[in-house]
């Protein structure tokens, strides 16, 4: 019955828009046309029309990360499509993902169709975080069209979007102007996969573009002198591990996180995790597993599995995440509301408060001699939580003025390292936690940790 009455009212669609148009319909996915677009009704912010703000670089979708598919879709001209960029929108959402699997073909305009099978709302309802769908009978193409809403105040929209032909825009349109073509009758709706609160409490913001900087290398057998791999470049955020000798330096550049191998010469290759906000990294036989937190939820990503992403399905609302592994048990620690939680592989990642872990802005694990370890920083003091002491969250009393914090073992040894006004210092467990600055590693704002075999301990930055 839905399907029917959609299908006549996409008829009429199809004929206000013989009405309206002023030129053929294009096969290919396009911008609105500056008619459909509304008077920007807030102030401090470029309203953009058509092709102008063509870059859809405000969201990240730059470089590797515009140019790798997401949920299957084609790639078009440099990465610009209109489904392809909205997928990409909707995972680093966190969004789930409708478009693969619930119906065939792969077009926009059968997205409202797949997003129904999948149990995904559609409706004539604006959000932050929908899509906004059109038909291809309303949009006057063959194949559709789909744009990201970035935010939504009064009777307008802020969306962005890409088309096929290589274009992109961001711009307002009205509601009363999408009513007229179809809002509200089916041929132009809104899909609700993750819908977001508003930006800047209804204000739309573009948002802020997280600090980015390349990756260095300091290692304690060299003086810490910081040297750059060469490769690594645009990074938001960093963990590194060793496997073996190989070392391993992850990063995320555009919200995709990248691997870069010593023994590849630190070659830096896409990993197809995208959409994250911070990464954390463990390994356990010989396989290494990336953690990511997208929108405040954890993923695990492994590498004998293609690197396929999904979800632990327990952790939400997260600010910093960390891993370990031991006994043959992956363990995932993220801040939420500032308090440490702790999620095992071997428990369905049931996520546990570890109680005494509170007020924490950053958060370090490893397992040392059988005892996981738990580090955070409270009000810029390093303490340190022992699972064998029910995570009684000790102060290291030395580690102070600390914004960023990493960790590492030698044998027994547990060492600390932390960014103090952009230096990292390193303390030790067997030195009374006394901090020491690293002299060479400066200017950092993101940091992580290894040890090598052999006793080396390296430290990895951006800056
Ligand atoms: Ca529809």
């Amino acid at each position: 019955m839905k399907i029917s009455v959609r299908s006549v009212l996409a008829v009429i669609g199809t004929v206000g828009l013989l009405l309206a148009a002023a030129g053929p319909a294009s096969a290919a996915h396009q911008p609105m046309p500056d008619g459909w677009s509304a008077a920007n009704p807030a102030s401090g912010w470029t309203r953009s029309w058509g092709y102008v703000d063509s870059t859809l670089a405000y969201s990240g979708f730059s470089g590797g990360a515009r140019t790798t598919s997401y949920w299957g879709q084609a790639l078009c001209t440099g990465g610009y499509n209109c489904t392809n960029y909205v997928a990409y929108r909707l995972q680093r959402n966190g969004a789930p993902d409708f478009v693969r699997g619930c119906a065939t073909g792969s077009n926009a305009t059968s997205w409202d169709e797949r997003a129904r099978r999948c149990g995904v709302r559609v409706d004539a309802t604006a959000a932050p975080g929908a899509v906004l769908q059109w038909d291809a009978s309303a949009y006057g193409n063959s194949a559709g069209h789909v744009a990201y809403v970035d935010a939504v105040f009064g009777d307008s929209i802020l969306v962005s979007q890409a088309g096929c032909s290589g274009g992109a825009s961001r711009e307002v349109l009205s509601l009363a102007a999408l009513r007229a073509r179809g809002l509200g009758s089916g041929g132009v709706e809104f899909i609700h996969p993750r819908d977001l609160p508003n930006p800047g409490g209804g204000t739309p913001q573009a948002p802020t573009a997280p600090t980015a900087g390349t990756a260095f290398e300091a290692a304690s057998n060299n003086s810490w002198l910081n040297l750059d791999p060469g490769t690594i470049t645009g990074a938001t955020d960093v963990a590194a591990m060793t496997v073996g000798d190989t070392k391993y330096i992850y990063t995320i550049i555009g919200g995709q996180v990248y691997e870069a191998a010593s023994n590849n010469g630190w070659k830096n290759l896409p990993t197809g995790i995208a959409g994250a906000e911070a990464v954390a990294v463990t390994n356990m036989n010989g396989v290494k597993y990336v953690y990511t937190l997208k929108n405040g939820e954890a993923w695990e990503a492994a590498s004998d599995n293609g690197w396929r992403d999904l979800p632990l399905g327990s952790v939400a609302g997260a600010t910093d995440i960390a891993a370990t592994s031991m006994g043959g048990v992956k363990f995932v620690y993220t801040l939420i509301g500032g308090t440490v939680h702790e999620a095992a592989s071997n428990n369905g990642w049931r996520n546990l408060s570890t109680g005494g872990v509170t007020g924490a802005s950053r958060v370090a694990a490893m397992a040392v001699d059988g005892v996981k370890f738990v580090y955070s920083i409270v009000g810029g003091v390093v303490y340190e939580a022992a699972s064998d002491n029910g995570w009684r969250n000790a102060s290291t009393d030395q580690v102070v003025g600390a914004s960023e914090l990493a960790v590492a073992s030698v044998g027994t040894t547990k060492f600390v390292y932390t960014l103090v006004g952009g230096t990292a210092y390193e303390a030790a467990s067997d030195n009374a936690w006394r901090n020491l600055s690293t002299g060479n590693v400066t200017g950092a704002f993101a940091l992580a940790a290894a040890s090598t075999p052999d006793g080396v301990k390296l430290i990895y930055s951006l800056r």
